[in-house]
Formats: structure tokens, C-alpha cells, sequence
């Protein structure tokens, strides 16, 4: 496949100066000025409730290709009993209805609206929440135990969705709820996965190749805490994280261009701000930025944080900040400020790959992943017919 054919269509025209970016999305229009701290505060009980709405066993695509429940992992006798009841109603679900890749475009579809629904929440979009959900629900993933990653949606469960690296995402989660309740036949994880391909998507990313086949697990199966990146620390930390995990230096560096979206919440982190001037869209500003600015360290009460010296509005992390420091990490960077094409065909294949951690191959639905066609792409075909 050429790269081109990867590569989802911008959807509004850009200003050619990155740091005045239009945004794809009127109602994402990035705020001119930061003087909210953080727009959304934290509910009340983060994922005290998720985790016992997540007792659903979705069956998803692994239940289209006929695999056995796992009724047999089990914490608790009122967790069974909760799942048994879940998976005899998602059995009847399934019993009949074989999902097909129209139906998961119709989930995409709803991800995509719900995404766009977003109002006054953070820079008018849930996009960016949806993709950190769906790389912390992967993420987790250790090569050599081959325990974690993306399989047993496990975050829905404590203590994982109380792990401080996944504060903030029960707003991720609450929303991919309701999708559920919608299509109650995909699994969690699948539906996490894709709701973090719809997001790259439709803020104007790469393709993201993606196939179902994920089945939710019990929280026996969740991942002990420390398993994410903690940003305060530097490139050996990386390293030993992202190693865990499979990847090498340049898709360490490729995977942190992620952070061209959305912003740190003080109230979730501790950090404070975006990355970006177009939080909402997916470009390479990110590496832009880290070269191009004079980055200084944040005089606040906060945790160490840089800030750009020019408009004191943007953030780097000192983990974002190792990617110029450290010779290895900052020739990809490099590559990848002055191509954003480089930077979109290699986030797409190491997104992709992130997203298929700890799944089996003998789960997938087809040997190949897809390739989701974007809203607009959907119209533009309907059109032509
Ligand atoms: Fe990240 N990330 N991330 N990140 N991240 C945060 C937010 C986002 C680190 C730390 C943080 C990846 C890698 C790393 C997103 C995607 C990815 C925040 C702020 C911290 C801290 C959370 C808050 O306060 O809301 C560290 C350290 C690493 C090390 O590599 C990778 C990889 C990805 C995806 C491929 C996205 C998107 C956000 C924005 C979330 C939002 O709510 O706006």
C-alpha cells in the first residue's frame, strides 16, 4: 500500500505557519488564550464506578470467530456471577449476529460523533483522551511475561483505573460506555483500540491499521502499577519502558509524536498545558516545536515542566525533552520535524502495533488489519455511487 493511500485527507485547508494553525474542527478552534488551568475537573469517585460497570464480557470478535468464554478467570463470586450473567446475554448477542467490518465502521462512526459531541470539554474534542485511553490500556504490555496490553481491557477494573498514570480517564471510559450500550457485541478493548484509531483519524492522522479480536478479561488479569512512563525521568527510563514493550529508539520517538495532541491536566498529572498550538489536530509540531523553540524550565509550584520562552503557553515534559538531548532519540526527532510525512507512516505502523499488544494472533478476525475508512472518506465514496 502506498504511504499516500495511508494518510487520511486534511479536512479543512492549514495555515501555513504552524504556530497559527486552523484547527479541522470549527468548534475545536484552539482557545487564543490559557487562562482556564484545566477545563475539566476530575469527577467525583474516579473509577470507583467503571469498574464495576465494566463486568460486561464482551464477546466482539473473538466471539465472531467462535472462542471460548473466560468464564474460569475469576476474582471474586460476585464478579463471576456478574460475568457469567453478561456473557449468557452477550451470548445471545452473539448467538446470532456475527459482526462484520460494516458493523465495526458503524461503532467508528459513532466514536467519530461522539468525539466531535464534545462541547466546552477541554479544546472542544474528546479525541485526545480517547488516544491516551487506548495506549494506556496497551501500554501495559511486558514482551517477556507476554502479560498486558490490550487484550482484557483490564483498566476497568481497580486498582489499575486508580493507577496514578490513568487519572483522568474515566471521562475516556464513561464514553465508551455508552458507545457500548449501543453495540453491546464489541469489546472492550476492541472498542478501546478503536476509539484511539477513530481519534488519530479524524484529527486529520495517518490511517491507523486496526482489526478486532480482543476479548475482555477479569481484573485477575490486570497489570501491576509502574508499568507506564512516568514523565519526570529521563531516556534510560524510556528505554527500559518502551523496550518492555517491543519497541527500539525510533518508535519510541515516533509514538511520543503523539503528544501533538491534547494537553496535561493539573488536576490528572500535575502537569499543565498542551504541547501545541492545534491540540485537536494531528501534525508534526510537535518535533517542530521541540527544535524551533527555546524551551525553559516552568517557574511554578508544579512538577518540572519546560515552558517555550517566546509565549509561555506551550509544555514539554522533561520525558518530551530527552528526545534532543539524547543523540539516539533526537536524529529521529529530527527526521521527523522536517517530514511529516516520515512521521505519519512511522507513528501509523508503531501506533498500530501498540495497539495489538498482548492479543494473541489466533484471536484476530483476519490475518490482516484493516483500514477504517474515515468519516469523510465514507461520504466522499456514498457520493461517487
Ligand atoms: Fe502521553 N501524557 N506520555 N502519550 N498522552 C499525557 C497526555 C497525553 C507521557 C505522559 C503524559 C505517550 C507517551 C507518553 C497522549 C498520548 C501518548 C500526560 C498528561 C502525561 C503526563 C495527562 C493529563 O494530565 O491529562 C509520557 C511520560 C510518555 C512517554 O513516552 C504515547 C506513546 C502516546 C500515544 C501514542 C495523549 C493523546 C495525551 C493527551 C490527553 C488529553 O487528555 O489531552
Amino acid at each position: 500500500m502506498s504511504f499516500s493511500a495511508l494518510r487520511a485527507p486534511l479536512r479543512n485547508a492549514r495555515v501555513a505557519n504552524p504556530l497559527k494553525r486552523v484547527s479541522p474542527f470549527p468548534k475545536a478552534q484552539f482557545r487564543a488564550s490559557f487562562a482556564r488551568n484545566y477545563s475539566t475537573p476530575p469527577p467525583a469517585g474516579e473509577a470507583a464506578k467503571s469498574s464495576s460497570t465494566g463486568l460486561y464480557l464482551g464477546l466482539g470478535g473473538a466471539a465472531a470467530a467462535g472462542l471460548a468464554y473466560f468464564f474460569f478467570a475469576t476474582d471474586s463470586g460476585k464478579e463471576t456471577g456478574t460475568s457469567v450473567k453478561s456473557g449468557v446475554q452477550s451470548a445471545k448477542v452473539a448467538a446470532n449476529f456475527v459482526p462484520t467490518k460494516e458493523d465495526y465502521i458503524k461503532v467508528y462512526n459513532k466514536i467519530a460523533q461522539v468525539i466531535d459531541d464534545a462541547g466546552e470539554y477541554d479544546d472542544g474534542s474528546y479525541g485526545p483522551v480517547l488516544v491516551r485511553l487506548a495506549w494506556h490500556a496497551s501500554g501495559t504490555y511486558d514482551k517477556d511475561s507476554k502479560t498486558g496490553g490490550s487484550n482484557y481491557a483490564t483498566m476497568r477494573f481497580e486498582p489499575e483505573s486508580l493507577h496514578g498514570a490513568n487519572a483522568g480517564l474515566k471521562v475516556a471510559r464513561d464514553l465508551m460506555g455508552q458507545v457500548k450500550q449501543e453495540f453491546p457485541w464489541i469489546s472492550y478493548g476492541d472498542l478501546w483500540t478503536l476509539a484511539g484509531v477513530a481519534a488519530i483519524q479524524e484529527m486529520a492522522g495517518p490511517h491507523i491499521p486496526w482489526r478486532p479480536g480482543r476479548i475482555d478479561g477479569f481484573a485477575a488479569q490486570a497489570t501491576p502499577d509502574g508499568r507506564l512512563p512516568d514523565a519526570t525521568q529521563g531516556a534510560d527510563h524510556l528505554r527500559n519502558i518502551f523496550y518492555r514493550m517491543g519497541f527500539n529508539d525510533q518508535e519510541i520517538v515516533a509514538l511520543s509524536g503523539a503528544h501533538a495532541l491534547g494537553r496535561c491536566h493539573r488536576d490528572r498529572s500535575g502537569f499543565e498545558g498542551p504541547w501545541t498550538f492545534s491540540p485537536t489536530t494531528v501534525t508534526n509540531d510537535y518535533f517542530k516545536l521541540l527544535f524551533n523553540e527555546s524551551w525553559v524550565w516552568k517557574k511554578w509550584d508544579g512538577p518540572k515542566q519546560l515552558e517555550d520562552k517566546k509565549t509561555k503557553s506551550l509544555m514539554m515534559l522533561p520525558t518530551d525533552y530527552v528526545l534532543v538531548q539524547d543523540r539516539s532519540f533526537k536524529k529521529y526527532a529530527k527526521q521527523y520535524a522536517e517530514s511529516q510525512d516520515l512521521w505519519f507512516k512511522d507513528f501509523s505502523s508503531a501506533v498500530s502495533r501498540l495497539f495489538e499488544l498482548g492479543v494473541p494472533t489466533s484471536q484476530w478476525v483476519s490475518s490482516e488489519p484493516w483500514i477504517m475508512p474515515t468519516v469523510e472518506e465514507q461520504e466522499a465514496s456514498k457520493e461517487k455511487k
